[in-house]
């Protein structure tokens, strides 16, 4: 019998997840009860849990090893029956959502903030995910959160695992089952890809560079790429999971991932380069010399989705999140099938992937994945350029502008203001959202409104509604710029502006994309006095 015991506890008011899950300073994860006080109001919320089957990992940042014991001990004071458990405490979050599917698990825990830097005086971040592999819908989050707000008291028990064993072990009555992190994974790659001709491919003189930011794809990227496909190993950087990352930010972009960037644009470039977020949810692709605009990525795997085994059958239907650029509308024009815009954040696509409504989806900030799984997922994308180069035989390059030439190219960028006063960053937003009305038929250097709103959706499966979920403005030559705040960053506030301008198939496609857009981040800045009231002359990253 497990020994149960009750900690009297008191509520933390800040405990509402953003984006992603619950996200704060490892500072604030370490006061006392709580993580304990969140883990315990979700399982007050979902009692159906008791007797269940959880999986439980994270993306190896500071303070992971012992939150995987608090957890564990508070899951077995709850009844669960058992937890399979990363090894030393490792899971992308593409994996738990993959393990939750294929063991036919009540939901799992993804301990991760991403992106966001690691390490003592880093970020911490817990996400809870549901039966169907994704991240709990707003309707149960909300509930979590009101939960936390009136929490009284806690169960745990006494006893830790060894999270370095594979194997089985007890918890009191709760079996933990620790595998290793990667395997499942591994095989679910290599039923969706034709691995026999990607590893041919990478025999020719096709390279494969790989930066793993020292964050968690590194097992991923070593069995995967290296074992599996016959990738060489020295041109796999970074891919010892630290717990602080390496000091680095692995969010993979040409600030945060700067040395594959540098690479990738030196006469030493490899034909494919790529890296991968903190939690391996997210991902980028470059050819020499040319980077892959993730909303760009997600058209082409689209469009081209069809040429590996896992998407055989074609593509039923595409999603993008609200701000990522129309680029895969156009192939979602010209295949016939349906395109679905959702507010940000993965959880949105769930519903329409379990509806079956559509096969793939994404993100501009580079989640990419396919009804595999649910959630975004950066190895299983990498993979499938790998794919598709093998199939097609082309360069990056000639991929991407072949894209253009038969679709448009979307011009795409996003500037964000990274830790900015909260009060500034909203009355930024306060100052667009308060002139939406009045801007239709208004034109600035060339540019004329046709329509501006806050983008509001109703999600066609279950009918919930999402308010307020960014500032639109529309032009008449087909660009837009989009304006919202980030749900994810600890600090302050994010701002992040989205410029797109379009150039149809029979256009100009070698324009820079900062000339392209300049136009739209003027107009942003003097419509709401961006840089002023941020008290900053440039945006902090712009991918
Ligand atoms: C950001 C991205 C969003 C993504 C989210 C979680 O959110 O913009 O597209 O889904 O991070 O990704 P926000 O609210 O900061 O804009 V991850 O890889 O940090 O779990
Ligand atoms: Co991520």
């Amino acid at each position: 019998m497990t020994d149960i015991q009750t900690i009297k506890t008191k509520p933390y008011l800040d405990q509402k997840p953003g984006t992603s899950g619950l996200r704060k300073r490892v500072s604030v994860f370490q006061q006392e009860h709580y993580l304990a006080n969140f883990v315990q109001s979700i399982f007050d919320t979902l009692p159906q849990l008791s007797g269940g089957k959880l999986v439980l990992g994270g993306d190896g940042r500071y303070f992971n090893d012992e939150a995987v014991q608090i957890i564990l001990s508070i899951a077995t004071a709850n009844g669960v029956a058992e937890v399979i458990l990363g090894k030393n405490a490792i899971l992308s979050t593409p994996a738990v959502s993959h393990l939750i599917r294929k063991y036919d698990c009540d939901g799992g825990f993804v301990l991760s903030a991403s992106h966001n830097p690691a390490g003592e005086n880093g970020d911490f971040g817990i996400k809870f995910n549901i039966q169907n592999g994704g991240s709990a819908p707003t309707s149960i989050t909300d509930a979590i959160y009101a939960r936390s707000q009136i929490i009284a008291e806690y169960k745990t028990t006494h006893g830790a695992i060894d999270v370095s064993i594979i194997g089985s072990q007890q918890l009191g009555d709760m079996i933990v089952t620790v595998i290793d992190p990667v395997t499942d994974f591994a095989e679910l790659m290599e039923k969706l890809f034709d691995f026999r001709s990607i590893r041919n491919h990478l025999k020719t003189d096709f390279t494969l560079a790989f930066d793993a930011l020292h964050a968690v794809t590194g097992p991923y990227a070593e069995e995967i790429f290296g074992k599996r496909l016959g990738a060489p190993t020295e041109h796999l950087f970074n891919t010892t999971p630290l717990p602080d990352f390496g000091g680095g930010h692995p969010d993979p972009n040409p600030v945060y991932a700067k040395p594959l960037f540098d690479l990738m644009y030196s006469d030493k470039a490899a034909s494919l380069g790529a890296a991968s977020d903190g939690d391996g949810d997210r991902y980028i692709v470059l050819g020499p010399n040319i980077y892959v605009s993730p909303s760009d990525s997600l058209a082409i795997i689209a469009a081209n989705a069809h040429l590996t085994p896992g998407c055989a059958d074609g593509v039923k239907g595409v999603a993008r999140s609200m701000p990522t650029s129309r680029a895969v509308d156009e192939v979602a024009k010209q295949l016939s099938i349906p395109s679905f815009e959702t507010p940000t954040g993965w959880k949105y696509f769930c519903n329409l992937l379990d509806a079956g409504q559509i096969t793939i989806c994404g993100e501009e900030s580079a989640g990419t994945s396919s009804d595999h799984i649910r959630e975004k997922d950066g190895i299983w994308a990498i993979l499938m350029w790998l794919n598709i180069i093998a199939v097609r035989g082309e360069t990056v390059e000639d991929i991407v502008h072949s894209h253009w030439k038969k679709f448009g190219r979307h011009y795409y960028t996003r500037h964000d203001y990274e830790g900015v006063e909260t009060s500034r960053a909203e009355t930024v937003m306060a100052s667009l959202r308060n002139r939406l009305s009045e801007l239709s038929g208004q034109s600035w250097h060339g540019e004329t409104v046709t329509s501006a709103d806050s983008f509001s959706y109703t999600d066609p499966v279950d009918g919930s509604v999402a308010e307020n979920q960014g500032l639109r403005v529309f032009f008449e030559s087909g660009s837009r710029f989009v304006m919202r705040l980030s749900g994810t960053g600890t600090q302050g506030a994010t701002l992040r502006l989205y410029l797109e301008a379009y150039a149809a198939a029979d256009d100009d496609h070698t324009r820079d994309v900062s000339d392209a857009t300049a136009a739209l981040a003027q107009i942003a800045d003097e419509l709401t006095d961006l840089k002023v009231t941020l008290h900053r002359d440039a945006p902090t990253v712009i991918s």
